[in-house]
C-alpha cells in the first residue's frame, strides 16, 4: 500500500495539495492536528480501501482525528462516502453489519471534522446552528435557513436574516372563514382541541356577523356527549346545531340545509374510529368534496410525531392547520418545522379556551417571536455531540 503524508497550516490547503497530486480518489487515511499544523496521511491504491477498518483502529489508537475518507467527499456537499469497501466484499450479514458500523463511524468522524471546521471558518453560522438546535428546528429547515445568511461576520445581523427567512417560510392564510364564510371541517387526534377551535371560530363569526347564516355540525363522533357539547355551544351563540353519525352522511345533510354562509364541522378524532385506511380515505374524500379541511395540531406534540401527522394530513388534502395549546408548549420548533415541511398554511392559533379571545388568526412573525421567547425561557443549550450528529451525512464541508 502506498501512503504519503501532507502537512499544511489548514485543512483546506492540505486537501488542495492532495487533490492536485492525486485527484479526487485519494483516500484520506487519517488526519492529525498538531501545533497549528494539519497533517493528512493519504493512500492512493485500492488496497487501502480494503484495509480501512484496520487502519481506522490503528489511527484511533494513535490519536488521529478522523480516518479513511475519499478526498472528493471532503470537497463536496454530501460528504459521506456511499461505502468505502467495494460491494463485491459485502454479502454476509456479518459483513453487512460491520459495514454499517464502519459507515456510522465514518459519518460521525466526518461530521466532527466538519463541525470543527465550521466553527473555525464560519463561527456565525456555527452559532446559528446551535440556536436552531435549541429552538427545536429540524435539521433540513435549519440548513435551508442558513442559506439566507449573506454576511458571516455579524451574528446579530445574520440572526435577523434567518429569523426573517424563517417567518417567510411559515405559510399563513387569512381568517377567511369568519369574514367570508364557507364550509370548514376540523380534523385532528383525540383531545387536540377540535371542539374548542370550532367554538372559537363560531364565536368570532357571531361577533362579526351575528349568528345568522352559520350552522355547526357534529360528524362521525358517536361518543356520548359529543353532540351535546356542540349543541350547548350552539345555544349559547344562537347557532343551529346538527349531527350525523357518519361523515359520509354530510353531503346529504348540507343539501337538506340549503344555502348557508358558514358551516363548521366538528369531526370525531381522526384515526381513532377505524384502523382501516380506506375508511379514513373515504372520509377525507367526503370532507374535501363539501369544503375545506383544517387539521388541528397541538404545539405540545413531540417533534417527530408532529412531522408525521402534518405530512399525513397534507397527503389527505388538508389545506390549512390550526395550532393549539401554544400556552402549554415549551418549544414551537417541532410544530413549526412540521408545518413548513408539509407546506401546510396556518390559519388560526389558540392559547387557551376562553371565547373568543384565545383563538386568533395565525401570524408568522408572532409565531417566530414566540418560538424565540420560548427558547429563551426553556431552551436547552444544544451540546456539541448533538450538533455534530445534525451534520452527519449532509454538511457542506467547504462552505
Ligand atoms: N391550555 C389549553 N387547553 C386547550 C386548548 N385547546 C383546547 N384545550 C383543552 O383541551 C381539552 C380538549 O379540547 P377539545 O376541544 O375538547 O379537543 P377535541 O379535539 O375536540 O377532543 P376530542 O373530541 O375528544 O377528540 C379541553 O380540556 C380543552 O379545554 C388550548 O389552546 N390551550
Ligand atoms: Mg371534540
Amino acid at each position: 500500500m502506498k501512503m504519503q503524508k501532507y502537512t499544511a497550516p489548514d485543512m483546506r490547503s492540505a486537501l488542495r495539495k492532495v487533490r492536485s497530486e492525486h485527484g479526487p480518489d485519494a483516500l484520506i487515511l487519517w488526519t492529525r492536528r498538531t501545533a497549528g499544523v494539519v497533517e493528512l496521511t493519504v493512500a492512493t491504491d485500492p488496497e487501502a480501501v480494503a484495509n480501512a477498518e484496520i487502519l481506522t483502529q490503528a489511527a484511533r489508537a494513535a490519536g488521529a482525528d478522523t480516518v479513511a475518507i475519499p478526498v472528493r467527499s471532503v470537497s463536496r456537499p454530501v460528504a459521506v462516502p456511499p461505502a468505502i469497501i467495494p460491494p463485491a466484499v459485502a454479502g454476509s450479514a456479518a459483513i453487512d453489519s460491520e459495514l454499517k458500523s464502519l459507515r456510522h463511524l465514518l459519518e460521525t468522524q466526518l461530521a466532527a471534522l466538519a463541525w470543527n471546521d465550521l466553527t473555525r471558518r464560519a463561527p456565525v453560522k456555527a452559532s446559528l446552528m446551535r440556536e436552531f438546535a435549541s429552538l427545536g428546528l429540524d435539521r433540513e429547515l435549519g440548513a435551508s435557513l442558513l442559506e439566507s445568511v449573506t454576511s458571516d461576520d455579524e451574528l446579530d445581523r445574520a440572526r435577523q436574516q434567518v429569523l426573517t427567512a424563517f417567518s417567510g417560510r411559515l405559510l399563513t392564510i387569512d381568517d377567511r372563514w369568519t369574514t367570508r364564510g364557507g364550509v370548514l371541517s376540523l380534523v385532528g387526534s383525540p383531545g387536540s382541541g377540535k371542539s374548542s377551535a370550532v367554538a372559537g371560530i363560531a364565536a368570532r363569526w357571531v361577533l362579526r356577523n351575528g349568528p345568522n347564516g352559520a350552522v355547526l355540525v357534529s360528524a362521525g363522533d358517536p361518543r356520548f356527549g359529543a353532540f351535546e357539547q356542540l349543541a350547548r355551544l350552539g345555544r349559547l351563540l344562537g347557532i343551529p346545531t346538527y349531527q350525523v353519525e357518519e361523515i359520509e352522511a354530510l353531503p346529504a345533510l348540507l343539501t337538506r340545509l340549503g344555502e348557508q354562509r358558514l358551516v363548521l364541522v366538528d369531526t370525531g378524532a381522526t384515526g381513532s374510529r377505524s384502523d382501516d385506511p380506506s375508511v379514513e380515505e373515504r372520509n377525507f374524500a367526503t370532507l374535501r368534496s363539501i369544503g375545506s379541511i383544517a387539521a388541528v395540531l397541538p404545539a405540545t406534540l413531540q417533534a417527530t410525531a408532529a412531522r408525521q401527522i402534518a405530512a399525513r394530513y397534507a397527503r389527505s388534502g388538508v389545506t390549512a392547520c390550526i395550532a393549539t395549546r401554544l400556552d402549554e408548549a415549551a418549544s414551537l420548533g417541532g410544530l413549526l418545522s412540521a408545518v413548513i415541511s408539509a407546506a401546510l398554511p396556518l390559519v388560526y392559533v389558540t392559547d387557551g379556551t376562553r371565547l373568543p379571545d384565545d383563538l386568533r388568526p395565525a401570524r408568522s412573525d408572532e409565531l417566530v417571536a414566540l418560538a424565540v421567547a420560548l427558547q429563551e425561557r426553556h431552551g436547552n443549550a444544544a451540546d456539541e455531540d448533538l450538533l455534530v450528529s445534525r451534520l452527519e451525512g449532509r454538511l457542506h464541508v467547504a462552505s
